[in-house]
């Protein structure tokens, strides 16, 4: 065990939770966590006064403004604003407070929309990004420098993960906000209860993505914190990508119930392909183990028991 004391920011979130989950099982002595009540990361006093209580050893910063394509279109200003600010904070005092690592948790939308697949770390700022996303990107592009800056200038062991799609127990399924694969669980499940065929996804179903479970996520970060200490961005993926429509019928087969795709093209398709080239996490010696079948059978399961299932409903 390398650190006596990890402050995991965002605990609550897709891949916060995963990760004191994963801390946990690893045995780690202090695992620190505060809810956006208690702490509000966009408050740099505040931050100050809990790092200067509480003196954690290593951070994770997995706070974020996130969401799907649409609300990332909705709404740019928090998505650029709101990562500025957290990020800013608790990267700049982590470093004042002494902490001796910090791993900083970017994006796969960093990358230039068109950039060659599978993606590689040199990718970064070689091209223009893709629009629907780009406040979000910008401000995911600010940290990986901000921390860079710092490991540069002053020697920080402050690292860089760029994580690709993830999904996983704890998810959001609200249809405006989330991502495509919860928002897709909902809606086939919503027709198997119906007893409906139909399903309407947004745009032409034709986009690629590669979905990584957030316990392999946690498990990926948890070998890094302990083997990675480059300033240079480190790519996470699972190493396939399917499209959208072979996605929903992944889906489909996993619920069991048989669905006719209705594409809705007045929505936007985004990036036409997001596949991490990983070759430098393998290299290293870690791989996933969660398959996307199991993984989102998992994940239904959470759906159908933690109460998700029944929250509002938005079209
Ligand atoms: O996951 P998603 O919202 O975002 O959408 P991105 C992925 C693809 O699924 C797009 C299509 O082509 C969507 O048009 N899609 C089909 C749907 N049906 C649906 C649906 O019901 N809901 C949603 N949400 N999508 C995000 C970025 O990009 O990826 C974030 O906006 C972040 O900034 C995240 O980087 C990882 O994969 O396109």
């Amino acid at each position: 065990m390398r650190f006596q004391s990890i402050y995991v920011a965002g605990h609550r979130g897709l891949v916060g939770s995963a990760l004191v989950r994963n801390f946990q099982e690893n045995g780690c002595p202090d695992i620190l966590v505060r809810t956006h009540k208690e702490l509000d990361l966009r408050n740099q006093e505040d931050v100050r006064k809990f790092f200067s209580e509480t003196r954690p050893e290593a951070v994770v910063l997995a706070a974020a403004k996130v969401g799907g394509i649409q609300a990332n279109s909705n709404y740019p200003v928090q998505f650029l604003l709101e990562n500025l600010e957290i990020q800013n904070n608790v990267i700049a005092t982590s470093f004042e407070s002494g902490v001796k690592k910090l791993l900083f948790l970017g994006s796969s939308c960093i990358y230039p929309k068109l950039a060659p697949q599978p993606i590689r770390e040199e990718s970064l700022l070689t091209g223009p990004l893709e629009p629907s996303n780009e406040p979000y990107a910008i401000a995911k592009i600010a940290g990986i420098k901000l921390c860079q800056a710092y490991a540069r200038q002053c020697g920080a062991d402050f690292i860089c993960v760029m994580p690709t799609n993830i999904y996983g127990p704890g998810d959001n399924f609200d249809l405006e906000k989330s991502h495509v694969l919860p928002a897709l669980i909902r809606k086939v499940h919503e027709a198997k209860v119906k007893d409906q065929r139909d399903v309407t996804i947004w745009g032409t179903g034709t986009p690629r993505r590669e979905f990584l479970h957030a316990d392999d996520l946690a498990d990926a970060l948890w070998f890094l914190l302990e083997n990675y200490d480059s300033p240079e961005i480190i790519n996470v993926g699972y190493g396939e990508d399917i499209t959208i429509c072979e996605l929903v019928e992944v889906i489909a087969e996993v619920l069991g119930v048989k669905i006719k795709i209705i594409f809705d093209k007045s929505k936007p398709d985004g990036t036409p392909r997001k596949l991490m080239d990983s070759s430098r996490l393998r290299a290293l010696g870690w791989k996933p183990r969660i398959s996307l079948q199991d993984g989102i059978r998992q994940t239904y399961n959470w759906f159908m028991q933690s109460g998700a299932e029944s929250k509002r409903r938005s079209n």
